[in-house]
Formats: structure tokens, sequence, C-alpha cells
């Protein structure tokens, strides 16, 4: 270890052994590993010196270690954040650039994963692939014509949020089955969402339009319950709905009581707002819905690359170089002159930033 060593804590478990090679062959940085059961008083020390902090997914993540103000106020040293996947829904982004506390994603890294268990929903659904699943093991001779499924070559998908994982969804939906990709996006231009595969449109254009809606975009304060009885409501009803991105962008009451009295034809949700969901989820009793555990993102291939562009990315910052998946540039000010006191290099200027 050197002089200046940069400390570097997670609890439990890397999504892929491949991250705790890469940071422990680097003399500079002390990985420290920390155990929830140890809720006593060593995880607050440690944690208090930490200069950097690998934090768990929401569905892992125990109390008290969101990364709230109350963590940053307990945990002084902390310079970084990394979430292990694209979603940082678990951290108080504001709460972080305020105290000079850089938040950075793996975003990209495990898009491939996402968009094929998007497509995946919409294909189980369109054809009723869960509901016979389930209606073979306990009924004998089954009615097959009831089961009529329908194709996906032509319909109209629309994208709700197309970053990384959205634009690959859109490249699945057109280059596989020639489908008309629409997306609503209030970040991009119509040119960028052009070059990203979809027309851009207002989000009731697209409720009106798609045959499937799927959700790609963050959980935040302005998507938190984004689709309610409104929403449900401007789609057709023969439209499935589908939701691989985060628990709470759509009301679960509201989607129970759409699918209840047949607004929409479908859902194929991976997230929920309590993860996972209790057996006896109102949503789990309809037979159009088709759900997975969350676990849209996490193909082999998707945890290793997580961990590997995490690790990567621990190496570049703790360097002081600008890490590539940054969230919140804001924070470079005030996180750049912490970082100099703290570990003793002023880290590189923002290219064009603040
Ligand atoms: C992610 C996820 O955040 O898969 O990337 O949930």
């Amino acid at each position: 270890m050197t002089a200046n060593a940069r400390r570097l804590a997670y609890f439990e478990r890397w999504v892929d052994p491949v991250a705790e090679e890469m940071l422990r062959a680097r003399p500079e940085i002390d990985l420290i590993r920390l155990a929830y059961a140890d809720s006593g008083g060593d995880n607050a020390a440690t944690m208090a010196r930490a200069h950097g902090y690998q934090i768990a997914p929401r569905t892992e993540l125990r109390e008290p270690w969101f990364a709230d103000a109350s963590l940053l106020r307990r945990c002084p040293q902390l310079l970084a954040i990394s979430s292990t996947g694209a979603g940082f829904d678990m951290v108080d982004v504001a709460a972080c650039t305020a105290a000079g506390v850089i938040v950075c994603n793996q975003s990209g890294s495990n898009k491939e994963a996402v968009a094929e268990h998007a497509l995946g929903l919409m294909l189980a659904l369109a054809k009723n692939i869960g509901a016979t699943d389930r209606a073979l093991r306990r009924t004998a001779g089954l009615e097959r014509f009831a089961y009529t499924g329908r194709e996906l070559a032509g319909r109209t998908v629309g994208i709700v949020g197309i970053g990384q994982i959205g634009t690959r969804t859109a490249a699945l939906c057109r280059g596989l089955f020639g489908m008309t990709v629409l997306a609503h996006d209030p970040y991009l231009s119509d040119a960028e969402v052009a070059t990203r595969g979809a027309a851009k449109v207002p989000l009731d254009e697209l409720l009106a339009r798609a045959d499937f809606v799927s959700v790609h975009c963050p959980r935040n304060e302005e998507t938190f319950g984004m689709f309610g009885a409104a929403e449900f409501a401007r789609m057709k009803p023969t439209a499935y709905f589908v939701n691989t991105a985060r628990g709470g962008i759509h009301d679960e009451s509201a989607l129970a009581a759409a699918l209840a009295g047949r607004r929409i034809a479908g859902a194929g949700l991976d997230v929920f707002l309590v993860e996972p969901p209790a057996p006896d989820h109102p949503l789990l009793a309809f037979e159009n819905v088709i759900a997975t555990p969350h676990i849209a993102g996490i193909t082999e291939e998707a945890l290793r690359n997580m961990a590997a562009a995490a690790a990567e990315q621990w190496i570049t910052l703790f360097a002081g170089r600008v890490p590539p998946r940054l969230v919140n540039p804001a924070a470079w000010p005030l996180y750049s002159q912490r970082f100099e006191a703290l570990l003793g290099i002023r880290p590189d200027p923002l290219p064009g930033g603040p």
C-alpha cells in the first residue's frame, strides 16, 4: 500500500470477482470489504474514512447505507460514489453535488442484456408464452385457440427514454422485426433521437400510437409515477406496457386497474416498487402479466462488464483523471478541492466543464 492510499469500501461482494482482481492489483488502492452483519461501530468507522464507496443496487442495499445526506455527513472523507449498473436511484445526487462528492454509474455496460430482456417480454406477451406455460401446468386438454398470439413484425414500439438501453432496444425492434420506433425523451433533440433510430414524439402521441410501450428512463423526481391512470387510458386497448427500468416509474395500483378494466392488453414487468415483490402482489395475479425479478440487466456477460467498468473507473478517478461516466459534473470544482486536500493531487480539469 502506498502513502495516500485511496480507501474504497463496498458491502458484501461485487457482482463479478473481476473487479476485486483488478482493484487488488493496484498498490495505490486499499479495497475494503464490509459486511452488513457487522452492524456495530466497525462499518461506521471504516465508512467515515473511506474515499470511495461502491454502492450496491437498491434491491440488495440495506439501511443506513443509502447515499443520502445523512451518509454524507457520516462519511466526511468520501469523494466519489459509484453504482453497480446504469441506475443510481439509491444516491441523492443533489446532496452529493452540494457536498463535492462525484457520482458515477456504469451506463452502457448492460445495455445488451436489458434490451434483449425488454424484447423477450414483448415477445412473451404478444405470444402468450407466460400465460400458456402457466395454464399447461394446471389444465389438461388446453384449448389452444384461446391463446392466439400476435406478431411483432410491422408493429410500433414506443421507447420512453432513449439512452443506451433505449437505443439498443430500438435497434433490435427495427432490425429484427421492421417495427416503427417512436421515442419520448425530453432531453434530446429530434435530430439526436433520429440518430438513435427513432422518431421523437410527445408522450401522448407515443401512448396513442404504440403497440408496445417500453420504459428505459431513469427513476428520479421527474419520472417517479410518470405512468398513472391517465397514461394507461391513453394507450390502445391492444397495447402492452413493458418496464425494465425501475419500479415506481409506473403507479402499480393504476396499472392493476388498467389491466382489470382491460384498458391495455398486458404488461411485462422486470421491476417493482418493492423488490422482490411478494408472491401475493396484485399485479402477479393477472394472467396477462409476465414478471421477472429485476434480472434484465444481470446476464453473466453484463455482470462482468459492469464490474470491470466500475473497477476501471475507480482506477481512473483515483489517478485524478475524469471518470468516463460522471453523473454530476457540477460537483467537479468542489470535488477537485477536496480530492487535493485529502489525497495530495489536483484532479484534471473537466473538459469544457465547470
Ligand atoms: C441497472 C439495472 O441499474 O440493471 O443497470 O438495474
